[in-house]
């Protein structure tokens, strides 16, 4: 049997593979909001620092345990969530600076910003490290970005 050129095979495989899958599959877990020029001059104080956040929504139908998923910036700041367990249809909001984390809000803890004023990407990785959604804005005329 005379075998495929290496291209077409694979050009074949796809071919078949492709439609069986959805045309667009939502993320599991999605990035819904990037707050990224907290209200207010930046002067880096605590309720500043809290302005600027960023959320994610579970899409799905029942809770995922979030523990040891990433939100990540453009630059490589990186807040690992822990002990959250984000129910069906749920939203957790991630604030950059310092507080009491609750069920549907958590405090990356930091004394700077996160997220830059002009343009950045938001990453959420999961606990593997599988990029599950990302959200980019390149606007100042906005003060956040509806993912
Ligand atoms: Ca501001
Ligand atoms: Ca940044």
């Amino acid at each position: 049997m005379r075998s495929l050129p290496l291209a077409t095979a694979a050009l074949t495989a796809a071919a078949v593979f492709v439609p069986s899958l959805p045309a667009y599959a939502a993320p599991a877990v999605q990035i819904t909001k990037v707050y990224y020029d907290s209200p207010g001059k930046d002067l880096r104080s605590n309720t500043s620092l809290n302005g600027e956040y960023v959320t994610i929504y579970n899409a799905t139908t029942r809770a995922i345990d979030l523990e040891g998923w990433t939100v990540k910036d453009k630059t490589g700041y990186t807040y690992t969530i822990e002990g959250v367990i984000l129910g069906a249809k749920k939203k957790l909001t991630i604030r950059s600076g310092q507080g009491s984390d609750g069920t549907s809000t958590v405090y990356w803890g930091r004394r700077a910003y996160v997220w830059n004023n002009d343009e950045d990407v938001a990453y959420v990785r999961n606990a593997r490290g599988k990029l599950i959604d990302s959200c980019g804005y390149d606007s100042t005329r906005y003060d956040y970005k509806n993912c």
